[in-house]
């Protein structure tokens, strides 16, 4: 679409009801890269500029996966300075989103893990097809949570559920996030963006200036939540000054288990 200039890693399309974003890296499961992070930013800036009134869906190309996290190839090589930058930029961009004055969907399609998960997080939504999967895989490679989940995790769940998932690394299917209250919704295997544009359709009945209104507020109770960002940063840049990072992810990449090396 020609207001945000030439997209690479999205596809942008203009639904009556809503504006559809779909993450487009299907040969890597939609993980994040910096390019897709930019142009995300770009979209962003770019409707808001626009002053759109319509709800916003964010979904990922084909049906195996929504996102299935940060790059892992681009993050392998990061110094623990660059990995600070990187994990700031993301929480930004997801901050934005999460302050997008409209309602704001995610439409999971299959995995959500690690950056994926902590994207359907910023959203206010989560609509999710009973072949999604969900999780926070870091600390099997070595890493934490770098894009908010530490905090939006606890928030959304609760803390004894973010544990839980963070520090096992487990995956849950959509049954169990529905239970815990990560997801809204779970519809059949291919019916994620279509749920999602019906929600969007019933929210076009009401004013769009009392739910901007409306998720300024919700989102102010939050307290505390930029102190847990700067030390989720912190934290996740630490990581990388230590060799389980460096196995964590060049195992991943040679697809083997990582061995990381236990003393005591
Ligand atoms: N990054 C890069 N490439 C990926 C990623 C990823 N996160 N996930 C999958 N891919 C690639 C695979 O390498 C593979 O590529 P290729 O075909 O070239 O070998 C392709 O996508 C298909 O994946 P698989 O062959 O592995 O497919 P499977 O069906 O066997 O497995 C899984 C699917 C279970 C989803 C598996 O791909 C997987 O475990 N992926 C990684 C999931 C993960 O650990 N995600 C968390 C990443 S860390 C993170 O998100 C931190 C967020 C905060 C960042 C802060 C900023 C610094």
């Amino acid at each position: 679409m020609e207001r945000f200039g030439n997209l690479e890693t999205l596809a942008v399309t203009q639904e009556d009801v809503a504006t559809v974003i779909s993450i487009a890296r299907q040969e890597a499961l939609n993980a994040l890269n910096k390019a897709v992070l930019t142009e995300l930013d770009t979209v962003l800036d770019a409707l808001r500029d626009y002053g759109s009134s319509k709800p916003l869906i964010i979904t990922g190309e084909g049906s195996r996966a929504f996102v299935a996290g940060a790059d892992i190839g681009e993050m392998a090589g990061m110094s623990p300075e660059e990995a600070l930058e990187f994990s700031r930029f993301g929480q930004r961009i997801f901050s934005k989103l999460e302050s997008f004055p409209q309602v704001t969907i995610a439409a999971v399609n299959g995995y959500a893990l690690g950056g994926g998960n902590e994207l359907a997080m910023a959203c206010d939504i989560r609509i999710a097809a009973s072949n999604a999967r969900f999780g926070q895989p870091e600390v099997g490679l070595g890493i934490i949570p770098g894009f908010g989940g530490t905090q939006r995790l606890a928030q959304i769940v609760g803390r004894a559920n973010a544990l839980d998932l963070i520090l096992s690394g487990r995956m849950i299917n959509a049954q169990e996030a529905l239970r815990i209250g990560l997801v809204h919704k779970v519809v059949d295997e291919g019916k994620a963006l279509e749920e999602a544009l019906n929600y969007a359709k019933t929210l076009m009945n009401n004013s769009a200036f009392a739910i901007a209104q409306a998720k300024k507020v919700l989102y102010a109770g939050s307290a505390g939540k930029d102190d847990g960002m700067a030390l989720e940063a912190d934290m996740f840049s630490g990581c990388f000054k230590h060799p389980d990072q460096r196995e964590g992810m060049n195992a991943f990449l040679a697809k083997r288990k990582p061995d990381f090396k236990r003393e005591g």
